[in-house]
């Protein structure tokens, strides 16, 4: 099949997750037939953490017949661990003869990965495992696969290149030689702030040597904090409604001040909120994983990355921003972390803007954000799991429970 712009067959990888069902639903409304893999492990994980999404999420087989119902569209779902059944994943990919991967399917919260020895070793052993098993799959099938796989803006680590925007994956530098200087395009160095982003450093090891090594065609998409809840696929019916994550450890920055401001909770800054990081909208997220789709990369080029970010900001002007339209506190507490109190974030970000991504801005969805979900299902809220507790080494200060 024609793998620019007509109909393809795509295996969403981790397609039950935050920005995984929303991109099985986006890519299967558009034309494309989606298989989900996915073997179901964050929602366990809500079940260990004793949490819950803040939307009420349905089971899988509910979600996909409700999607057939209003769509007319079937996607199928194949319940399966990309880090535990090698065999069996590479069974399918033989049997389904997709065009294209899309690899969601990791442990991603920086939090759960640092909270204990057996979180630590867990998120090792399902993010890497999990995707050179994907790579292997895709090499022993012999066929040409491309893979889209969401990477992290925190590959790059904060301030490393000063106040030099972030290149879009490489950096280009001049080594010293005893002949004068030689130019050389390098990866950018790996500077992770959690044994998570170190998951998505070591990914990107694995890439650079299949493309090199089995000229597999791969991009890697270096994706900001995600916020928002819907995409028009997943607003059609509440049955369909999306994952939001609020607790201490899977809950990302600003959807927390969007619920913990539809409560009236303190909105919890860590430390001096100097910390800047890049953004991008859930409904943006599933349009560059099409973009990515249309644009791959030729056999034998070097993986592609792009910087999938829309926007920067300093949490604590994020806080300040939605106290001053919500009127909720901003509260300043230890830091459960180990990262850099303050940093400067300039990223480059022209290829998705260049293939024609128009991104959501955040000063025109935040409030909607508050009405349409944070308030409409606060009382869903477990207002004890909000306060972040898993620390970066032993011994570090957490707040205790704000709860008003
Ligand atoms: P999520 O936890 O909601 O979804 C991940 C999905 O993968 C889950 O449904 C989970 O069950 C599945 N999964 C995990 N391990 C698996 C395995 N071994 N086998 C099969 N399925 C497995 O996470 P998300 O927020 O949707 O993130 C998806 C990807 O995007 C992650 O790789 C993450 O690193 C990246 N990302 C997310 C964000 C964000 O803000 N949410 C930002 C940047 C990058
Ligand atoms: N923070 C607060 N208060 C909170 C929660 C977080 O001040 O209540 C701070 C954190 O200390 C950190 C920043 O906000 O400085 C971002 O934290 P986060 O939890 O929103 O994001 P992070 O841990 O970086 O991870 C999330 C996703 C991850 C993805 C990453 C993209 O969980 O999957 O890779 O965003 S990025 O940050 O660009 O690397």
């Amino acid at each position: 099949m024609d793998m620019r712009g007509n109909d393809m067959k795509v295996l969403v990888l981790g397609g039950d997750g935050f920005c995984g069902w929303p991109t099985a639903l986006h890519l299967s409304d558009i034309g494309h037939e989606v298989v989900i893999v996915d073997n179901l492990s964050r929602r366990e994980i809500d079940l260990e953490l004793e949490v819950d999404s803040l939307t009420p999420i349905r089971p899988i087989g509910e979600r996909i017949r409700v999607w057939k119902e209003k769509s007319g569209k079937d996607i199928s779902f194949v319940h399966l661990d990309l880090a535990e059944e090698y065999d069996r994943f590479a069974q399918l990919v033989v049997e389904q003869k997709p065009d294209a991967i899309v690899h969601f399917g990791e442990q991603r919260a920086a939090p759960y990965s640092m909270r204990s020895t057996i979180a630590k070793r867990y998120t090792i052993d399902n993010n890497v495992r999990g995707t050179h098993n994907v790579l292997a799959a895709i090499v022993a099938s012999g066929m040409d696969i491309q893979l889209v796989h969401l990477g992290t803006m925190g590959v790059y680590g904060y301030g490393w290149s000063g106040s030099a925007p972030i290149p879009e994956g490489y950096l280009t530098v001049k080594v010293p030689t005893p002949d004068g200087d030689i130019e050389r395009e390098i990866l950018h160095p790996a500077n992770p702030g959690s044994v998570y982003h170190l998951t998505k450093t070591l990914d990107q090891l694995l890439f650079a040597f299949y493309c090199a090594n089995d000229q597999l065609r791969i991009t890697d998409l270096h994706q900001g904090i995600v916020w928002g809840t819907q995409t028009p696929q997943t607003a059609l019916d509440e049955r369909l409604i999306n994952r939001f994550d609020y607790d201490g450890d899977y809950g990302t920055v600003l959807n927390r001040f969007l619920m913990q401001a539809a409560i009236g909770h303190p909105l919890t800054v860590h430390g001096t909120g100097g910390q800047t990081r890049a953004f991008i909208h859930i409904r943006d997220t599933v349009r560059c994983i099409q973009i990515a789709l249309e644009n791959p990369p030729a056999a034998g080029e070097k993986p592609k990355v792009f910087n999938q970010v829309t926007e920067t900001h300093r949490v604590k002007e994020l806080a300040e921003m939605i106290s001053g339209l919500t009127g909720v506190e901003v509260a300043y507490l230890p830091n459960p972390r180990r990262e850099a109190a303050e940093n400067d974030l300039n990223v480059s970000r022209d290829k998705f803007l260049a293939l024609g991504l128009n991104p959501t801005k955040l000063s025109e969805g935040l409030l909607d954000e508050v009405r349409d979900i944070a308030q409409k299902y606060r009382d869903r809220a477990d207002t004890t799991k909000i306060i972040a507790r898993s620390v970066w080494r032993q011994g570090m200060e957490t707040a205790p429970d704000l709860v008003k």
